[in-house]
């Protein structure tokens, strides 16, 4: 079918989707909910915490989001009906769709796989049993061949015990869901300005005239920043879109907060941009060379607070406008028009998101960006920088707390002091290494502590045979998804039920994108069940492993105490010693730039060279994209409202692309990737690039390699190439 006529985003139908959900669960029993003093716990914005559920960093209210609604409503529903896996088979489980995953209910008790035993599926196990059994299978595992991975909905005392747990227990092999995330953005920013986040703090919003948004959809993904952008377009400023696809909330929204917005929509795209996928590099790089010659380069700035500029500016100089403007697919009047229009502002705000980082030039894009932005001034300033628009609500602080492979030398170093042992020194696996590892049999041990890292990689074939691999695997998980079914460990898998952040007996700290700590107080389990907190499953595991070496593990079940040790440790984070008794959130230090003194040795930012990446000629580039109703490979609704698409199994295509394949609008087809095919993919025609196609990630896993970005080690989600083979 031809997508139906796109529907500005947000508005009555966002409002009439909160009420109808509210109905699900009972509206004042959500309504509840909502307001306890609770980190939101869907995009990384960032909202609720101390100051109640519906507030933002900035103190205003009310600030509401679907997204919200549907995590809460989700965790709020019934339990899994306790004869769920005595009545389905494994194949049964694993011909479950996502979205047939997640309605099967709250796990609620824990269970276990046993590969080749009878019955062939999940069984029950009792807590002890199950801790028991990961306990013993750890003490029988290298920890060179065990591996810690963790989503980013974890608290920053779960994060701190797990990746805490896995050194002393003597591995590296930590990692977060950021290695197929924001990984380019922290390693781009760590390169230019010495610190991997944001620059700036939610406030520089309300100060900035011009925000240019790449590769990002925020009317679905970060509803909340939809609230900034449109204050910012009625205070008379600007937003410039870079985007293949035109994203009809993007161009309209109605913020459902603003009541004049919520009838009328507000406007939100001053210019919008439609490059290549994976454009942008020769696009920004046209950007630098037309303010070069225009002579709008803050040159003084440079002098005083850039280094290698000159060369940078030498080489934008010195490409050719064709090949740029065949490499981005932009023309030299757009390009030179976003060039002014940034040239113009007072104060302009970079922000992006999965368009730019799933590339091979995942780095190069955000460096590329980072030289527009300090080419023009516009890093080191009130209302001014560098936002890196993160995902899951905590990713931000997993990362800080050290779930990453590699640790800063003064974290090393305070760690080795608080447990009085040193570190272990090989390097560990990124996400994807980790898995490629798996592959070639060098893991004894997976432990995930949320997410679905089957789901999420690509080439899901090859994660099924990776992730079989491994002996044992232990989920940690809220509800059920298909990496539980399907990324299966070759002797035993098993499932441990575990608390949202808003049920946990204790308070919980989360880390938002602007660098803001956040404390939820906890509650209690919106569902009975056999539930534990996160952290309390982690020091029952290192007691059964380590006894009290070379700590009293039972003594750091108390969330205080580890705040103190994340205190000692973590840079900037001294304030969240006494979070618990003070409540007071706060900004951690060393990361907001109001002044270009940035985090280096001579305290100067450092432009880079950005070589256009090449792509693969005979093929369309595919962008895996999430639609309005999903959270990442979690499915709420099979349409997607704002791009008008029936169901998750179609593929979005220009006109231009339709034609010269000879295919229309409802046509069924097979799309070919490099690791696979789909068969009866409905051809959906609308408002995107010719040369790029969209579809459904994680379906569309299915079908793609990972070519990996070799400075940030993500995969290129948003530019693998497909062909479309024939009618279905
Ligand atoms: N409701 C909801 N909210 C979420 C999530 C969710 O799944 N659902 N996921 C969370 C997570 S973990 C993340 S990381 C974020 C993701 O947030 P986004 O990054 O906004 O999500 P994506 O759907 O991956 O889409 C990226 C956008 O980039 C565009 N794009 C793709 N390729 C390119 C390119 O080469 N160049 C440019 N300029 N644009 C491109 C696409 O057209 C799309 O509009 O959202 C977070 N919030
Ligand atoms: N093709 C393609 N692949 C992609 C992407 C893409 O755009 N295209 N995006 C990538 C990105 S940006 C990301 S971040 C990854 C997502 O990677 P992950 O974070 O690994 O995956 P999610 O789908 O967010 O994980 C959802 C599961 O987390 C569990 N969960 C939810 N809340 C909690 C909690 O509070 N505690 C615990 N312990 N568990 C909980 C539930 O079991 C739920 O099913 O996928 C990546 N993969
Ligand atoms: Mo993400």
């Amino acid at each position: 079918m031809a997508a139906r006529t796109p529907v500005s985003g947000g508005g009555l139908r966002a409002i009439r989707y909160t009420v109808a959900k509210a109905f699900e669960v009972g509206p004042w029993r959500l309504w509840r909910r909502m307001n306890t003093h609770n980190a939101c716990k869907t995009c990384a914005v960032g909202m609720g915490g101390q100051r109640g559920g519906m507030v933002n960093e900035s103190g205003h209210f009310p600030e509401v989001c679907k997204k919200s609604l549907q995590a809460q409503v989700a965790d709020m529903k019934g339990a899994l009906p306790r004869d769920f896996f005595k009545k389905h088979s494994l194949a049964e489980l694993q011909a479950l769709t996502p979205k047939a995953a997640e309605d099967s209910g709250r796990l609620v008790y824990p269970v276990i796989y046993r590969r080749g035993a009878r019955g062939d599926t999940f069984q029950y196990i009792s807590w002890d049993n199950a801790m028991e059994h990961w306990a013993n299978s750890l003490r029988a595992t290298e920890p060179a061949r065990a591996a810690f991975y963790a989503s980013g909905r974890s608290s920053n005392e779960a994060g701190f015990l797990l990746q805490s747990f896995a050194r002393v227990f003597g591995t590296n092999n930590v990692m977060n869901c950021s290695y197929y995330c924001h990984q380019a953005s922290g390693v781009g920013l760590k390169m230019a300005y010495g610190t991997g986040t944001a620059t700036l703090e939610l406030d520089d919003i309300s100060k900035s005239d011009l925000v240019v948004l790449l590769g990002a959809n925020p009317a679905s993904n970060h509803p909340r920043l939809m609230t900034q952008l449109s204050d910012l377009r009625r205070r008379g400023g600007n937003v410039i879109v870079v985007n293949p696809i035109r994203e009809s909330g993007l161009e309209n929204f109605h913020v459902p907060s603003q009541v004049r917005s919520l009838l009328f929509g507000t406007k939100i795209a001053t210019m919008y941009l439609q490059p290549l996928a994976g454009g942008d590099v020769a696009l920004l790089v046209g950007v630098l060379k037309a303010l070069a010659e225009r002579n709008r380069l803050q040159t003084q700035y440079l002098q005083d607070y850039v280094n290698g500029w000159q060369a940078i500016v030498a080489e934008a100089q010195a490409a050719s406008w064709e090949t740029i403007v065949a490499q981005s697919g932009v023309t030299q009047n757009e390009i030179e028009g976003m060039a002014t229009m940034i040239a113009d502002a007072r104060a302009v705000i970079f922000a992006w998101a999965m368009g730019l980082t799933h590339h091979t030039s995942g780095v190069q894009n955000v460096l590329a960006v980072s030289n527009v932005a300090l080419a023009t001034g516009n890093v080191g300033r009130p209302g001014t920088g560098m936002l890196p628009i993160r995902g899951h609500s905590n990713v931000q602080g997993v990362g800080s707390v050290g779930v990453s492979p590699a640790l800063q030398d003064a974290v090393r170093a305070a760690l080795e002091r608080l447990y009085g042992k040193p570190m272990p020194t090989a390097p560990g696996y990124d996400t994807h290494a980790m898995l490629e590892a798996a592959e070639q049999g060098k893991l004894d041990m997976l432990v995930a502590l949320g997410g679905n890292l089957w789901g999420s990689n690509p080439d899901l074939t090859w994660a099924s045979t990776a992730m079989g691999q491994i002996k044992n695997i232990v989920y940690l998980s809220t509800k059920l998804n298909p990496g539980h079914f399907h990324g299966l460990g070759a002797e035993t898998t098993l499932i441990l039920p575990v608390l949202a952040r808003d049920e946990e007996p204790q308070a919980t700290t989360q880390e938002s994108m602007f660098n803001f700590v956040r404390l939820s107080d906890g509650g209690t389990p919106n569902i009975k069940g056999q539930m534990r907190a996160e952290s309390a499953i982690i020091c029952d595991l290192a007691q059964r492993v380590l006894g009290d070496e070379p700590v009293d593990w039972q003594r750091l079940r108390d969330h205080n105490e580890v705040r103190k040790l994340i205190a000692e440790a973590i840079p900037g984070w001294r304030a969240v010693e006494t979070i618990g008794q003070t409540k007071q959130e706060f900004t951690i230090t060393g990361r907001v730039f109001h002044t270009p003194k940035f985090n280096t040795s001579d305290g100067k930012a450092t432009m880079f060279s950005t070589p256009l990446p090449i792509f693969q000629e005979d093929a369309l580039r595919l962008m895996t994209l999430r639609s309005e109703g999903q959270f990442n490979t979690v499915v709420y609704e099979e349409h997607d409202l704002y791009r008008g698409i029936p169901h998750r199994y179609c593929i979005l295509l220009a006109q231009a692309d339709a034609t010269r394949l000879g295919v229309r609008a409802g046509d069924r087809v097979t799309v070919r990737g490099e690791a696979g095919s789909m068969a009866n993919i409905e051809v959906v025609v609308g408002r995107i690039r010719a040369g790029n196609a969209a579809m459904y990630y994680p379906e569309a896993n299915a079908l793609i390699k990972a070519h990996i970005d070799p400075l940030s080690k993500t995969p290129a989600f948003k530019s693998a190439p497909i062909w479309i083979e024939a009618h279905a």
